[in-house]
């Protein structure tokens, strides 16, 4: 009986394990800045609208890189995960430029900031999709790809990290774990 009921469980985790992201590929999770980043790797190539929509279903977006600060993160974790990148490894984040800006698949505000290639966006497959784009001597920065999805090994995806319990908020639990042992031990004496 009790057998049954854990094969059961266990089938059950393993059917949702294949609508996540973190099942079905190589998935790293960082935060920085009050978000958290999961960086999907060893991809097979896909479209960054299939990146988006995988990353949806686990409440990620695709990334939005609005500043210098963001892109150098982005790029440092690239660099830990890809120790030895082979030229043009590529992965989807959150720029689309499908409309001749860029707009952000997170709804985040274009600040003006970017880091393309030299010679791009040039608009290969007709704009749409943006991915960091590993070039030895360049190293990573951006490049659209649109529909142009061969190199695409990858995606990194972004949302708002779960709130923390303040460190205020644990002292006045442990306060009062404390104040209830003192009580028991009164009533003890
Ligand atoms: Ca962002
Ligand atoms: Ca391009």
């Amino acid at each position: 009986m009790k057998k049954t009921l854990l094969a059961g469980l266990a089938i059950g985790l393993l059917t949702l394990g294949t609508y996540s992201v973190a099942v079905a590929d190589s998935t790293s999770i960082f935060n920085y800045a009050g978000s958290e980043y999961i960086f999907v790797t060893g991809t097979t190539p896909l479209t960054w609208d299939a990146a988006e929509t995988n990353l949806e279903t686990s409440g990620y977006h695709l990334a939005s890189i609005t500043s210098a600060d963001e892109n150098a993160f982005i790029i440092s974790k690239l660099t830990a995960l890809y120790q030895a990148p082979v030229e043009r490894t590529e992965l989807w984040f959150g720029a689309n430029i499908g409309g001749g800006n860029i707009t952000w698949a997170d709804g985040a505000t274009f600040t003006g900031y970017t880091d393309w290639h030299a010679l791009e966006p040039n608009g290969d497959g007709n704009g749409g999709g943006v991915a960091m784009d590993y070039r030895s001597g360049a190293g990573w920065k951006w490049n659209d790809e649109g529909a142009a999805i061969e190199q695409i090994q990858g995606y990194i995806g972004e949302k708002t990290a779960s709130p923390v319990p303040e460190p205020a908020t644990m002292l006045l639990f442990g306060t009062g774990i404390a104040g209830l042992a003192g009580i028991a031990r009164r009533k003890r004496s």
